[in-house]
């Protein structure tokens, strides 16, 4: 539902900050520097076409083995110090990072929070032009204060969650989150530098016509989400299927569009990925939650609601099925009743 009067997003924050269950004020503060070094990274991603310092590889590979783009380094640069500055996160598990970053300053040593992120996700898809995203995930510590914290503090079920979000740099700049009470989405106005209400209580319908999958990997998919993929695209006037099948290949836009327009995403194992391709921590966990919190369901296609997973790893991935309640349960069904076998 759009908004009737342009609210931003710190003001939106405040208001909300009451029915917070920690409401000190500190998480609107995060939520803030999120909110800022968005705005940096979202006007760098804009001129990627114009800089060729920006675009373009690094010559390091990341810890998933893929190689770095320079924008991936200035948007984990970017978020870590805004993040850091908040004085309120002691830590990040990102991405980029093979281990996590303990902030052991004045400062932050004993904030309350730590940050998982993916900093810029769908990287590969900058030179083209293609929308990218940044993926967060909110937790409170574990560890007592006074003392440093640890992988531990990170390796929480999806459940445990304070808040999580994404942005959207696409055609236009989107910032997305949830704390719990509803999935809310902020555009990004140039003009005033402000990311302005546009989105209020977002609600994914309950079935849609869209399912999105990478079918390239067809053949070592397993034979529940072959057949699947079968049942989108049968006749079904009562179903409304024929379904269309869209893919960017960049999580965030392919999820922004499904829960906008309804829809299902799926990034399953296969045979050469068998244990999925996204990672639970800072891809898979922030967006089950935003999805459940806007009427969604997400799981890993084999019975298990993502937020319950517990984690052993911080780059753990895991296969996904994401999108709307009644396409992600009939996914399942498939799941069920074929399973892994391969044909
Ligand atoms: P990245 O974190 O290295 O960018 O990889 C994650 C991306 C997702 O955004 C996207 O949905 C998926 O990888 C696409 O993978 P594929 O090219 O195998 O379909
Ligand atoms: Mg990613």
């Amino acid at each position: 539902m759009a908004a009737s009067r342009i609210l931003t997003l710190n003001e939106v924050i405040i208001q909300k900050q009451s029915a917070f269950p920690y409401a000190k004020g500190e998480l609107s503060r995060l939520l803030s520097h999120i909110g800022l070094a968005a705005k940096i990274v979202n006007n760098m991603v804009n001129k990627a076409g114009l800089e060729a310092s920006i675009i373009g590889e690094t010559n390091n590979i990341n810890v998933q083995g893929e190689s770095q783009q320079k924008l991936d380094v200035f948007a984990d640069e970017t978020f870590t110090k805004a993040l850091q500055a908040s004085g309120i996160v002691c830590g990040v598990a990102s991405e980029e990072k093979d281990e996590i970053i303990v902030f052991d300053d004045d400062l932050s040593r004993d904030g309350n929070y730590v940050i998982c992120i993916d900093p810029l996700d769908g990287s590969s898809n900058i030179d083209v032009n293609v929308s990218v995203g940044t993926i967060f995930s909110i937790y409170r510590r574990i560890t007592p204060h006074g003392q440093r914290i640890s992988k531990k503090d990170f390796l929480q079920p999806g459940i445990k969650q304070v808040a999580a979000g994404y942005i959207i740099y696409g055609s236009s700049t989107m910032l997305v989150y949830t704390t719990g009470l509803g999935t809310t989405g902020f555009t990004y106005e140039p003009s005033i530098g402000e990311f302005c209400l546009s989105h209020y209580f977002m609600v994914t319908p309950k079935s849609g016509k869209i399912y999105s999958i990478n079918e390239g990997n067809y053949i070592k998919f397993p034979l529940g989400v072959k057949k699947y993929i079968k049942y989108c695209q049968e006749n079904d006037p009562e179903t409304n299927r024929p379904y269309t099948s869209r893919y960017i290949g960049s999580l965030v836009a392919d999820f922004h569009r499904n829960l906008l327009k309804g829809g299902i995403y799926i990034y399953p194992k296969t045979a050469s990925s068998p244990n999925g391709k996204l990672r639970l921590l800072y891809e898979c966990n922030p967006i089950a939650f935003l999805a459940e919190q806007a009427g969604g369901l997400a799981t890993d296609g084999y019975g298990n609601r993502i937020l319950e997973i517990v984690p052993t790893d911080i780059h753990q991935r895991t296969s996904f099925f994401v999108g709307s309640k009644n396409m992600v349960e009939k996914a399942e069904e498939f799941m069920k009743e074929y399973g892994d076998g391969y044909e």
